[in-house]
């Protein structure tokens, strides 16, 4: 059967296999750091890319190219790029299309570092940014200048849950030919495909539901073209942000359940979150499947699902929150999300502690801000959890 007959799961079960595995069900893992040449001539070949022969494992390597193969035919994209962590997918983006001079416009809600970095780190080589409100696509078009060289959005938004309209921002970014990479890790291609809705990159943290068991940390990106894909790879492998094979043997397993995990952690989520809703000690809430999200038309038209992350305060701001958060017991008081079990954290002092103050206020990441990454546990137990840590408060 062809790849292009089969349904999403079907896909993630078995995209990327190669033929050549002794008949195996499953792929074995290529735990080798260099490959042996037939001759000198083929050796010259396999460097010249006359010969597709492989090289050296951070160059390539068939267990990892699995894996590249199966997301980027789930994200329907030209082919993918595994890396060590989601933050050596999201470095290879902005060493590979930023530079002295060069300017991104970014939502100003994004994971910690993604955003620190930008402060801390890429000024020293000349880079400028500017982080706006992008659930309003006006905003992105404002910010940009004749330098600008890269758009960066993420969506749903760590830790803020803000949605961002990737084809309305695509058309922005079309007009001043700018390329706009997508930050996918809170949905997976499960949920939604930015290159489908005209992104020309897209990113993930693959520690997160990709591989879903919280035992991997790992990133990739995916590209809608060969041009884009020719530009990334190079300085992933030059800068060596490559994977093992080991880990993406693991990351390709976890990868198979992708759909039931999020089906399942979704289902639980929309029972939690109407939970929290209703609680008195409850302030606020957003999740994508209520309808007092603000975002909540967009979200029903550009995910396929509200996904598996909660945001929400607490009367009694901070205070309250790490009462809850200290009194949790099926619910791991951790940082980290899309996997099997369920994880609670506070932004503002743990995942976004870097960011300045500024930074943090214009997000909307405040110090009431409880993060929730909802587990495959049953729901019934999550909810009891939940309601006997808010007990405390
Ligand atoms: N992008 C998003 C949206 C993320 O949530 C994370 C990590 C990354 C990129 C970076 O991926 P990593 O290098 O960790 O694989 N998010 C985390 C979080 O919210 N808590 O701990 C890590």
């Amino acid at each position: 059967m062809h790849n292009e007959d089969l349904g999403f799961n079907s896909l993630a079960v078995h995209a990327g296999k190669k033929d050549d595995c002794m008949n195996s069900a499953v792929s074995p893992i290529y735990q080798t750091s260099t490959f042996s040449f037939d001759s000198a001539d083929h050796g010259a070949k396999c460097f010249s890319g006359e010969d597709k022969g492989y090289i050296y494992t951070r160059i390539g390597n068939p267990t990892i190219g699995e894996l590249e193969d199966a997301v980027a035919k789930l994200e329907n994209g030209f082919g993918g790029i595994a890396v060590s962590s989601g933050m050596a997918a999201v470095n290879t983006v902005y060493l590979t299309y930023l530079g002295m001079g060069k300017h991104l416009v970014a939502h100003n809600s994004l994971y910690g570092p993604s955003r620190a970095i930008m402060e801390s780190l890429y000024p020293r080589f000349g880079v400028e940014s500017t982080f706006v409100d992008a659930t309003n696509a006006e905003n992105v078009e404002k910010a940009i200048r004749p330098e600008t060289s890269l758009i960066y959005l993420e969506t749903p938004a760590n830790p803020t849950i803000g949605i961002t309209d990737i084809e309305a921002i695509v058309a922005i970014a079309r007009k001043h030919n700018i390329p706009v990479c997508v930050d996918n890790t809170f949905c997976s291609p499960y949920l939604q495909k930015p290159l489908d809705l005209g992104a020309d990159i897209v990113l993930h943290s693959m520690t997160k539901f990709i591989n879903g068991h919280a035992d991997i940390v790992a990133g990739m990106l995916v590209t809608k073209t060969k041009e884009h894909y020719n530009k990334l790879r190079p300085v992933m492998v030059n800068m060596g942000f490559n994977m093992d094979p080991h880990q993406a043997w693991l990351t390709r397993r976890g990868l198979k359940t992708l759909g039931i995990r999020i089906d399942r952690a979704q289902e639980n989520s929309i029972k939690v979150a109407a939970f929290l809703e209703q609680h008195p000690k409850v302030e606020w809430i957003l999740y994508p499947g209520l309808a007092s999200h603000p975002q909540y038309e967009l979200g029903k038209r550009q995910m396929k699902g509200p996904g598996a992350m909660i945001s929400f305060g607490l009367r009694g701001g901070f205070e309250a929150g790490k009462r809850m958060m200290d009194h949790v017991q099926l619910a791991l008081l951790a940082v980290s999300l899309g996997g099997i079990e369920t994880l609670i954290q506070h932004p503002a002092s743990m995942t976004h502690s870097k960011l300045s103050k500024e930074a943090k206020d214009a997000a909307g990441i405040t110090d009431g801000l409880v993060r929730l990454a909802v587990g495959i546990e049953d729901v019934d137990d999550i909810i009891a959890d939940l309601n006997q840590a808010l007990s405390h408060v």
